[in-house]
């Protein structure tokens, strides 16, 4: 029977974790719902308890493999856990939003363990805000452990995964893209790096391959471990839970942690305010006929682009004369 929530009842439910309610939640959440807005309010000052695992990598390196066996393992010593699969909604990868599902199945009839899976698409907010968003709900209901998977490949995927405590980077042999992500820089995210499918001949290879690119990187106070995993057969699972736990431990005792949570959030909440900010931009822009025929002035070369942007900035958010006040005025 479909049920009304208000707003008190959803909060409640949230907090008792109750699944009905946490389903919904992400869900108003996903659809950018005053309801949610409300929600996340309310709950906010309660959050902060959960410690949040990022899980990111190429596609079908074993993610998902990798996190059943992990939540297996942790809910051996009973923490409480939810599950945030974030799915690329494209119709290429329909089989691997499937089979995720099929991997993670193992956990549904646990009621300590929450499992959700977002598309990539159709948020009007954001993905980033969408997962911060439902990353709280997570932790509004007493989650001890939240756990994102994302496919690391685009900006937004990255910053979905800022909101992790601590992010793993899973690579398996003979992936040569993953070799060059690393070196391009996605390495200065990764806390903890899986090579996973050690069963295969090239997993050692792929070890030493990383470790050299790791040598290279700038001299910082923690150096992620590689960990060799077979997620499909739960090996060196227990070892990769050891080195993110290392990894939270050593946030923990140099005081880290906090200054990493103020970071991201205020992170957070700049990213959703640009993105926010470029919604409504081109909002404007398409609404409004003049900004348009300033567009098309500068396409004529008969503006310049920097005019046009401070018309475009004065009209929109009313804002200028700041930084662009030196023409003609300044004498030197
Ligand atoms: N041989 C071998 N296969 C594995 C291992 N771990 C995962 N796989 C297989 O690799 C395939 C992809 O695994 P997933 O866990 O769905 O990978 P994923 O990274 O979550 O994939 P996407 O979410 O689609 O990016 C599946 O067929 C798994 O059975 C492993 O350790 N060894
Ligand atoms: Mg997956």
């Amino acid at each position: 029977m479909a049920r009304t929530w208000t707003l008190d009842t959803l909060v409640e439910g949230v907090r008792k974790a109750d699944r009905r309610a946490l389903a919904r939640a992400i869900t108003l959440v996903e659809s950018s719902d005053p309801l949610a807005y409300d929600l996340i309010r309310e709950v906010y000052p309660e959050t902060g308890g959960a410690y949040a695992i990022g899980v990111t990598g190429p596609p079908g390196v074993g993610k998902s493999s990798l996190l059943s066996a992990i939540v297996r393992h942790v809910r051996e010593g009973g923490a409480s856990v939810g599950v945030i699969s974030v799915d690329p909604s494209s119709p290429f990868t329909k089989g691997a939003l499937l089979g995720d599902r099929i991997r993670l199945a193992d956990h549904f009839l646990d009621p300590e363990v929450f499992i959700r899976s977002m598309g990539t698409r159709g948020h009007l907010g954001g993905l980033a805000e969408t997962t911060l968003q439902a990353a709280l709900v997570l932790d509004a209901a007493g989650k001890e452990l939240v756990f994102l998977e994302t496919v690391g490949a685009g900006q937004s995927e990255v910053e979905v995964i800022t909101i992790a405590d601590t992010v793993v980077l899973v690579l398996m042999p003979g992936s040569g893209d993953s070799i060059q992500a690393l070196k391009a820089g996605i390495m200065e995210i990764p806390d903890v790096i899986a090579v996973n499918k050690r069963d295969h001949p090239a997993a050692k290879t792929m070890v030493s391959e990383v470790r050299s690119i790791l040598a290279l990187g700038s001299e910082r106070d923690w150096r992620p471990p590689i960990v060799l995993t077979e997620a499909v057969r739960g090996e060196g699972i227990e070892e990769l839970w050891a080195a993110i736990t290392d990894h939270r431990r050593h946030l923990e005792e140099t005081g880290t942690l906090e200054e990493r949570r103020a970071r991201n959030l205020a992170g957070e909440v700049f990213a959703v305010a640009s993105a926010r900010a470029k919604t409504h931009l081109e909002e404007a822009v398409a609404e409004d006929e003049e900004l348009r025929r300033l567009l098309g002035e500068v396409q004529r070369r008969e503006l310049d682009p920097l005019t046009a942007v401070r018309e475009i900035m004065e009209k929109v958010f009313k804002v200028g004369q700041g930084h662009g006040d030196s023409n003609g005025s300044d004498t030197r």
